[in-house]
């Protein structure tokens, strides 16, 4: 154990690790439950992700008003200014939760936590953080959120750089000014695509480094006012939230179930697509016919739909092959697609160069830019790391949590695959809850929808617990087996495992190619969780 910072050392009934979504929701509803409850939280302030992404262009792909939590006590005196808001509003957003439900007393920021370690005989844990701090806690609950550990490749030389050089999980808070500058992109995925297209209209030259072209979706981005939402919150709020829990994404629009793409016209296909396309968002993914996902045809349709939309804004036909090539480099929908705004526009600009690194991969990060394997130099006054994030696990995994057999549990998943019961605790780590994390319906959900209704379950079961006198509850090792092989069943039956790409733990190298989320969408996650816990809280052992 670490040396200890005397200056907090606290015995608590829940330690909250996080001061997201899920974080936040976790401390007030425990909280509420008569449990002392505090959070550590890594960051300055609140908001998780969009605490540490405040890269340019960084906004969330949510559209109004469901972007946050659903608690009428929060967004009756909340307001957003844009459909999709960005990522200063969104710390305002936390800014407005913090002080309705009085959060700061109960959280430590800059607080990193590094080691949480089971004591079977007191059913506690002890979570010491990287200064010192300590908490002895009867439970944990992990709301590390999906990306909180950023992800450099090991490019050669890249310390060597002279200019200004930062991932976009790490932007300086106080920002970098990119004004007439030289800058490079590396990585076009959603948060390579925002960059891209907020930098553009100021850069003096702006070359991106692509490895796979994203496909990605028109945003629709509206300006909102305070009169539409407050009229929304009198009649829809309610209604809407709802439906996030009845939607295969917990949006308000959901995948069409009830028949194939295959089963209309190729004009009543094309007619819907258009409608989809022209609302924006999500719903060329999420709004779509849902065998897009499992049928290479009707994904190929899909495919030939989009291209022909990105096609059309595109003036060099090198550019078009580029960023919409007449192949799909895989199935559509199954690489996360980015929202966009003006992004192939961008392409247009004389003043924008592309680099194919799939065809001329980067062979080191010189003091002067990025050298290419054909030798070609690019000099840059600014290097941008979009490459991403060690996602959905990494933040657990970055914890050194040992629990019933002394494991960490990062070695545990690396070795064996990730094992979770139900999306929300794993065997041998007894107490411990997790949430908007690894096999539950995370990354294909809207944040919040999937983070409350996860909470929620796990608050309900530790007031089953209070009330039991239960002090420990571990997930059964048979069950959690069983919950795996549905993840992957589901998963075996759709064209994700066509794609490279992080749902299947791609992007990192050595990490096992496995689904990280479960492919059945929330209404199923919720009739399963609500199944277990009707039967008694199958596939948990009690004491
Ligand atoms: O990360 P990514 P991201 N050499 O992994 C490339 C959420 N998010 O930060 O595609 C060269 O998707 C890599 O290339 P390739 C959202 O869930 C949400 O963009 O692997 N390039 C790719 O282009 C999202 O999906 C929001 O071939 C390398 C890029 O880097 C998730 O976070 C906004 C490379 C990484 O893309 C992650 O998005 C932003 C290498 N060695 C993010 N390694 C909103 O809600 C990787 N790349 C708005």
């Amino acid at each position: 154990m670490t040396t200890t910072n005397n200056s907090v050392n606290i015995d608590i009934d829940a330690l909250v690790i996080g001061a997201g979504f899920g974080g936040v929701h976790q401390l007030y509803n425990l909280r509420n439950l008569g449990l002392t409850t505090k959070i550590f939280e890594a960051g300055s302030d609140f908001g998780g992700i969009w605490y540490w992404n405040c890269y340019p262009g960084a906004r969330v792909d949510s559209d109004l008003p469901i972007y946050q939590l659903s608690m009428p006590q929060l967004y009756k005196g909340w307001n957003y200014k844009e459909k999709f808001p960005g990522w200063r509003e969104l710390r305002e957003y936390f800014h407005h939760v913090d002080k309705v439900l009085d959060l700061s007393k109960d959280v430590y920021f800059d607080s990193r936590v590094k080691e949480a370690v089971w004591d079977e005989k007191e059913h506690k844990w002890t979570v010491v953080t990287e200064d010192g701090k300590v908490a002895r806690a009867r439970f944990l609950m992990l709301c590390t959120g999906i990306g909180s550990k950023y992800y450099v490749p090991d490019f050669k030389g890249l310390s060597s750089f002279k200019g200004i050089c930062h991932h976009t999980a790490r932007w300086p808070q106080e920002g970098v000014d990119v004004k007439g500058k030289r800058v490079g992109v590396i990585g076009t995925g959603a948060t390579g695509v925002q960059v891209i297209q907020e930098v553009a209209p100021d850069v003096s030259h702006l070359t991106v480094f692509q490895r796979t072209p994203n496909m990605a979706l028109p945003m629709q981005q509206e300006q909102v006012t305070p009169e539409m939402q407050e009229k929304m919150k009198r009649d829809l709020y309610p209604v809407l939230f709802r439906r996030c829990r009845q939607t295969f994404g917990g949006f308000t629009y959901d995948l069409v179930q009830d028949k194939s793409a295959l089963d209309v016209s190729p004009e009543e296909r094309r007619v819907y697509w258009e409608t989809l396309w022209e609302q924006g968002g999500f719903r060329f993914w999420l709004a779509n016919y849902g065998d897009m996902f499992s049928n290479q045809k009707v994904n190929d349709e899909c495919y030939a739909f989009w291209r022909e939309k990105v096609r059309d804004r595109l003036k060099d036909e090198k550019m078009k092959e580029k960023l919409a090539p007449m192949v799909a480099p895989h199935p559509i929908g199954c690489k996360r697609p980015s929202l966009e705004q003006r992004y192939y526009e961008v392409y247009n600009q004389p003043n924008v160069t592309l680099v194919d690194i799939s065809d001329t991969p980067i062979e080191e990060i010189t003091p002067k830019g990025v050298k290419t394997k054909d030798g070609t130099e690019y000099e840059f006054d600014v290097l941008v790391l979009a490459t991403g994030f060690d996602i959905v696990t990494g933040g657990i995994t970055a914890i050194d949590v040992k629990g019933t057999d002394g494991k960490a549990i990062g070695d545990k998943w690396k070795t064996d695959g990730v094992h979770t019961y139900i999306g929300m605790s794993t065997a041998t780590y007894p107490n411990m809850f997790f949430l908007y994390g690894p096999q539950g319906p995370t990354s294909f959900s809207n944040g919040p929808s999937c983070a409350e209704l996860q909470s929620e379950w796990i608050v309900n079961c530790i007031k089953y617990m209070l009330d039991k006198g239960y002090t420990r509850i571990e997930a059964d090792k048979e069950a959690e087996k069983q919950w795996r092989e549905r993840v992957l069943s589901f998963n075996d039956q759709t064209l994700f495992p066509l794609a490279k790409s992080w749902y299947m733990g791609a992007n990192i190298p050595g990490k096992k190619i496995e689904p990280l989320n479960f492919t059945g969408g929330i209404p199923f996650y919720t009739k399963f969780c609500n199944e277990v816990v009707n039967d008694g809280y199958r596939g948990f052992d009690f004491a």
